[in-house]
C-alpha cells in the first residue's frame, strides 16, 4: 500500500512509519517539524539524540533497504502543497499524527490555546477536504485520544465510540439510538480532538470518506523494534513538564534519583498503551478499513489502565526514587476510576504488552544512557489550568 504518515518525525509517528515501511508498504512522512521548534521554544529537547529527518531516513536505508520519502508540510496552512501532494501519490492510506498533542501546552497562555485549536482543527479539515477534492478515496486513519470522553464512569465501561441510548418520542414511546459517547474534553488540546470527532462524522455522511479514529490512551516507552536497530533510528523522549507523559517522567524521574511528581493525590485512573503496540494497532487499523459509506470506525487504543500514585508506588518500590505530591497544576478530578471497553482491537489480533518489569527496565535504561542530557529545570510543570492554581 501506499501510505502518507502525516506527523511522521513524531514520538508516534516516526516509529510507526518504520513498522509500516518494514512490513513493506511505500511511506511518505509528512512533517512541518513543528514539534523541534517547540523544543526550541521550550528551551528542551528529547532526551534521546533524535537524529534530522534526512539523517533518519539515510540510517533506515542502510539499515533495511528500504526507502521512506519525505515532504515538509504544514498541514494546517500550506493546503495546496497538500492537494498536490495527494494527487501526486494517490495514498491508499493516510495516517494523521499532525496535532499538538500536549495538553499543558495547549493551556500555556491564549497563544497557545489559539495555536492548539488552529493547528489541530485545520490540520483535520485539510486533509478530510483533500481527500475530498483529490478524489483519491484514501483511508483516513486518525490520532484521537481516551481523553475525548474525559475520565469518568458511570459503573459501565466506555464503549468504542458509540453509546445505544433509549429517547422518548413525541408518542411517549422508548426509541432506541445510537450516539457519539458523550465529549467531555479536559484541556484545549482534548478539547480539539472531540471537534476531530465531529469533522469525521459529517465527511463520512456526507462524502463518504473512509475513516478510522483511534481512540489512544497515554504511550509509554521508547524503541520499538525497528527504531532500536540503528542508534540514527532513536524515537523521542519527551521528559519536561509540558510533553513528557506520567509513566514515562516517572521512569526518568526514578534514573536521575529526583522525586517522581505525582500530581495532588495521584488518584487519576488513566489509560495506557506500549509505543511497540501503538505501531501494531496503526498496522491493524491500517490493514482493516472501513467500507465506504459506513460511519466512523471507532477502536479503544488502549491496553490497560492504572492510578498515578499506584504507579508511582510501583517505580518508587523498584527502584528506591522518593514521591513528591506537588500541586496539581491542572482541573481534573483528584480521584477518578475508569473502565473501558478494548475488545476490537484484540479481536483484530493485537496481543497486548503490558506494564512488565523487563520493558519498564529498558525505558530507565535509555534515560540512565542520556540522563546528562536532561535539563532538571524543565521537569515541573508550569503550565497552569487556571490563574487560581498560580
Ligand atoms: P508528537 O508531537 O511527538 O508528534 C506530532 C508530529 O506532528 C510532530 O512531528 C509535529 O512536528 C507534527 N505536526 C504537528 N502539527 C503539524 C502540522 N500542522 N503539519 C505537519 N506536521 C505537524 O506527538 P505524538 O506523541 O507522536 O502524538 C501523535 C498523535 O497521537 C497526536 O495526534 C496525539 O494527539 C496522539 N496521541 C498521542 C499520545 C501520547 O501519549 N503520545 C496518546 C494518545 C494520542
Ligand atoms: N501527572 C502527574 N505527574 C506528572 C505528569 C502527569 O501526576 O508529572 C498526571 C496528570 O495530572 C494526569 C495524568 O498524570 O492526571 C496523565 O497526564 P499525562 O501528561 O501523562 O497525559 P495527558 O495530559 O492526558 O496527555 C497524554 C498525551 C496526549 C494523549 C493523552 C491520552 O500527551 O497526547 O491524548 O495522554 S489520554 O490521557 O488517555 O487522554
Amino acid at each position: 500500500m501506499r501510505v502518507l504518515i502525516l506527523g511522521g518525525d513524531g514520538f508516534c509517528g516516526w516509529p510507526s512509519a518504520l513498522h509500516l515501511s518494514a512490513l513493506g508498504h511505500e511511506i511518505t512522512i509528512v512533517d512541518n517539524l513543528s514539534r523541534r521548534n517547540i523544543d526550541n521554544e521550550l528551551e528542551v529537547s528529547s532526551l534521546t539524540p533524535i537524529r534530522p529527518m534526512r539523517e533518519r531516513i539515510a540510517a533506515w536505508y542502510e539499515v533495511s533497504g528500504k526507502e521512506i520519502k519525505f515532504a515538509r508540510i504544514d498541514v494546517a496552512r500550506e493546503y495546496d502543497a497538500l492537494l498536490a501532494l495527494l494527487r501526486e501519490i494517490a495514498p491508499d492510506t493516510i495516517v494523521h499524527f499532525a496535532e499538538q498533542r500536549a495538553a499543558p501546552y495547549s493551556m500555556k497562555s491564549a497563544w497557545h490555546k489559539r495555536y492548539t485549536v488552529d493547528n489541530n482543527l485545520n490540520a483535520t479539515n485539510n486533509v478530510l477536504a483533500a481527500i475530498v477534492e483529490s478524489g483519491t478515496g484514501a483511508h483516513l486513519v486518525h490520532l484521537g485520544t481516551m481523553g475525548v470522553y474525559g475520565y469518568g464512569t458511570a459503573g459501565a465501561k466506555i464503549p468504542e465510540g458509540y453509546l445505544t441510548v433509549k429517547i422518548e418520542n413525541g408518542a411517549g414511546e422508548l426509541v432506541e439510538t445510537e450516539i457519539l459517547y458523550p465529549a467531555n474534553p479536559g484541556s484545549i488540546y482534548h478539547m480539539t480532538k472531540t471537534q476531530d470527532q465531529l469533522f469525521f462524522a459529517f465527511y463520512a455522511k456526507n462524502d463518504k470518506v473512509r475513516i478510522t479514529d483511534l481512540h489512544q490512551g497515554i504511550v509509554w516507552g521508547t524503541q520499538t523494534e525497528e527504531t532500536r536497530q540503528d542508534e540514527r533510528l532513536i524515537n523521542r523522549f519527551d521528559y519536561d513538564g509540558d510533553f513528557g507523559t506520567v509513566l514515562n517522567r516517572f521512569l526518568m524521574q526514578a534514573a536521575l534519583g529526583v522525586p517522581l511528581t505525582v500530581h495532588g493525590t495521584g488518584g487519576q485512573t488513566r489509560a495506557f498503551i506500549h509505543i511497540q503496540d501503538t505501531v501494531r494497532c496503526i498496522e491493524l487499523a491500517v490493514s482493516n478499513p472501513p467500507k465506504k459509506g459506513d460511519r466512523v470506525c471507532i477502536y479503544n487504543q488502549m491496553t490497560e489502565t492504572h492510578r498515578v500514585r499506584d504507579l508511582a508506588q510501583m517505580i518508587a518500590d523498584k527502584t528506591g526514587a522518593e514521591i513528591s505530591n506537588v500541586d496539581n497544576p491542572r482541573n481534573e478530578d483528584a480521584e477518578n476510576d475508569l473502565l473501558v471497553e478494548n475488545g476490537r482491537l484484540l479481536d483484530l489480533g493485537l496481543q497486548p504488552i503490558t506494564l512488565a518489569e523487563g520493558l519498564m527496565d529498558e525505558v530507565v535504561q535509555v534515560a540512565r544512557k542520556y540522563a546528562d542530557r536532561c535539563d532538571r529545570s524543565k521537569i515541573p510543570c508550569v503550565s497552569y489550568w487556571s490563574d487560581r492554581a498560580k
